[in-house]
């Protein structure tokens, strides 16, 4: 059967704070405030899921089958080699009041005594005010695939006389938990990334036959969407069978009523008839109503059961015809792990780290998603190299008419300064005319041309 190897123990009951140390030391996780008031992010509670995946681009897809064995049809078999040589991570929660049998369930799960016997505290003895976090590592080993197991405790819950808020160290250490991944994933070096986020939330509703009980109701409200819920009916014993079918109706009544979503199993297109009757049967039996023992008794046709002896008779809990044990585990164990897993990091995670992000103030650039369109491009190019080319012709245009100007400016310069000296030497002509004239009519007039000068001579000339 199954090796089993236990990294850390803890005594149920007792804080034990070496164990939850340890616990977070892996992922560098510090334990969250037990009773700190860190708010959750806003719209965390009624946000929704934002699987955006975008439009699918229309492609065809060619449907052929290959007429030869090209391999990889052998591609889950090496995701199985990775997955066995890697391990598992799975982080179960166990939430719900004392002396419901969680720990006993978590011992009856995985076929071992992850937690002690209880140490009840004294009568009077200080149990402490507020709602504590316990984890457990071990690491188990089946067929030669390796299962790192962490279970989270939360003793403490529900069990005051003021219960108001009893959710919160609970959603914090969820929350914490989640801040955790966030961080490594931003760090420079992912290569070892411990995921250390709550991947199922098992919460114990008490076998009452009655209705969910506000503190049921305010738990899974507060948390539906951070976490993938799994309601249970403990000690499921106490019930007759038609108390508990009656009570399993009432409890999805309530759920119903409240619009709170707890973990469904998916089913799929391609699964296969045989896949589809057991997701059909596991769901048809939530909320599981569950019985835990640790302890081996003799069935009354003398086989050695695990199971709960009463005078009237036994109570096996890996009987399907006694309780809905068989079904959680196969689910929480043997056929959605995974999918707890995967929606713990498509859906809840994502939504989480989104809304972290935007509160942040860290914006996505939405433009890196434009579909690429090759002519839609070639056009854009094109008008990008129209419009320089006009630009370029804008500027040797004006650089054109500024020689032109400039030019323009000099002719009328010169123009000027041609028309000043035609002036000038159209003065200075009409000047040497005048003169002329004058000295014409003079002469006419037998004037001497120059009195002085000319009588002098003519004395001169006449003597
Ligand atoms: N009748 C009945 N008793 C149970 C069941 N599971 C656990 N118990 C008993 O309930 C008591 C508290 O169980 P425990 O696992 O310590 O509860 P926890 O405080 O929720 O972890 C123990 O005496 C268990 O033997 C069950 O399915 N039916
Ligand atoms: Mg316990």
């Amino acid at each position: 059967m199954a090796e089993q190897q236990y990294a850390y123990d803890s005594t149920d009951g007792v804080p034990d704070q070496q164990v939850d140390q340890a616990a977070y030391a892996d992922a560098s996780l510090s334990p969250a405030p037990v009773n700190g008031h860190v708010s959750p992010a806003p719209g965390s509670t009624n946000g929704d899921a934002s699987t955006a995946n975008g439009a699918a681009a229309s492609i065809n897809v060619i449907r052929k089958t290959l007429a030869s064995w090209v391999g990889f049809s052998n591609l889950p078999n090496q995701v199985h080699r990775r997955s066995v040589r890697r391990g598992f991570q799975f982080v179960a929660m166990v939430v719900g009041e004392s002396g419901l049998g969680k720990s006993t369930l978590i011992n009856t799960l995985f076929e071992d005594t992850l937690y002690q016997p209880k140490v009840i505290p004294e009568p009077g003895a200080d149990r402490g005010r507020t709602v504590q976090i316990e984890s457990i590592n071990a690491e188990i080993e089946e067929n030669g695939v390796r299962l790192k197991l962490t279970v989270v405790d939360t003793p403490g819950f529900g069990d005051f006389v003021n219960n108001d808020e009893c959710w919160k160290p609970i959603l914090d250490n969820i929350e914490a938990r989640y801040d955790a991944y966030l961080e490594q994933e931003n760090r420079v070096n992912r290569l070892k990334m411990t995921d250390n986020r709550v991947h199922a939330c098992i919460y114990f509703i008490q076998s009452t036959g009655h209705a969910l009980k506000p503190i049921d109701i305010e738990f899974m409200k507060q948390l539906h969407n951070k976490v993938n819920l799994i309601p249970v009916i403990a000690k499921a014993d106490t019930l007759t069978e038609e108390e508990v079918d009656v009570f399993k109706r009432r409890i999805l009544a309530d759920i119903e009523h409240h619009g709170i979503n707890i973990f469904q199993p998916p089913s799929y297109e391609r699964d296969d008839d045989e896949t589809i009757q057991e997701n059909h049967e596991i769901i048809s039996k939530i909320p599981f109503a569950v019985v835990g023992s640790d302890h081996i008794v003799p069935s009354p046709d003398g086989r050695q059961v695990r199971g709960r002896e009463y005078p009237w008779g036994v109570i096996e809990v890996d009987n399907e015809q006694h309780c809905d044990f068989v079904k959680l585990r196969q689910m929480l164990v043997r056929t959605h792990m995974e999918e707890l897993r995967e929606h713990t990091n498509d859906i809840l995670y994502e939504r989480y780290r989104t809304e972290k992000l935007q509160a942040m103030g860290v914006a996505q650039d939405e433009s890196v998603f434009k579909e690429t369109n090759p002519a839609a491009k070639q056009a854009e190019e094109r008008a990008m190299h129209e419009a320089k080319l006009k630009k370029m012709e804008m500027e040797m245009k004006m650089v054109f008419q500024q020689k032109v100007q400039e030019k323009e400016h000099k002719l009328k310069q010169s123009e000027e300064e041609l028309y000043a000296r035609h002036r000038e030497m159209k003065e200075a002509l009409e000047k040497q005319r005048l003169e002329l004239d004058d000295k014409k009519r003079r002469i006419e007039s037998g004037r001497p041309l120059t009195p002085e000068k000319g009588s002098k001579k003519r004395f001169g000339l006449g003597k």
